[in-house]
């Protein structure tokens, strides 16, 4: 049987903070419990669970997914959704799927939050689910991957 790619779930700035603050808007839901989430919802498939609030290491993390032949990508950039050019560039390498996803609708947020980059190379964008968002975009993920899209 051939081995299974893993899918990524990169996580930008201040999301280690997840759970511990603003729980009115993130929910009160940590990180580790996401991560045991997402590890839950990939099942058999591999999946490897990052997060940093330092750019670069995230654009490292993407280029690991393109050299690795990663099976796709569950992206929350957080505030470098809106700030990084140097994270588009990156994802438009990744030939695969791109799920973009935010905790909180950003749409019903203020205007600064209203303008992603990465929705211009996400293949689907998920927002305002709480922190069961990442639940829904690992398994979004593994049925699309399965269909063979
Ligand atoms: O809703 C999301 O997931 C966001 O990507 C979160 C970002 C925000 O800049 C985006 O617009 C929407 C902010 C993450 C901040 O994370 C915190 C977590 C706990 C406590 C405080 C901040």
């Amino acid at each position: 049987m051939t081995e299974l790619k893993p899918i990524f779930v990169l996580n930008g700035p201040n999301l280690n903070r997840l759970g511990k603050r603003e729980p009115e808007i993130y929910g009160h839901t940590t990180l580790a419990e996401v991560e045991a989430m997402c590890r839950s919802a990939a099942g058999t498939r591999p999946l490897r669970f990052h997060q940093s609030n330092i750019e670069g290491e995230i654009i490292n993390w993407i280029h690991e997914a393109i050299d690795d032949g990663a099976a796709g990508i569950v992206i929350n950039p957080a505030a470098f959704t809106f700030t990084s050019i140097a994270i588009l560039d990156a994802l438009k390498q990744f030939p695969g799927p791109i799920i973009e996803l935010h905790i909180s609708n950003i749409h019903r947020r203020e205007a600064i939050y209203h303008n992603s980059l990465v929705s211009k190379v996400a293949t689907a964008v998920i927002a305002g689910l709480g922190p069961e968002g990442y639940d829904v975009a690992v398994l979004a993920m593994t049925g699309h991957l399965l269909r063979g899209k």
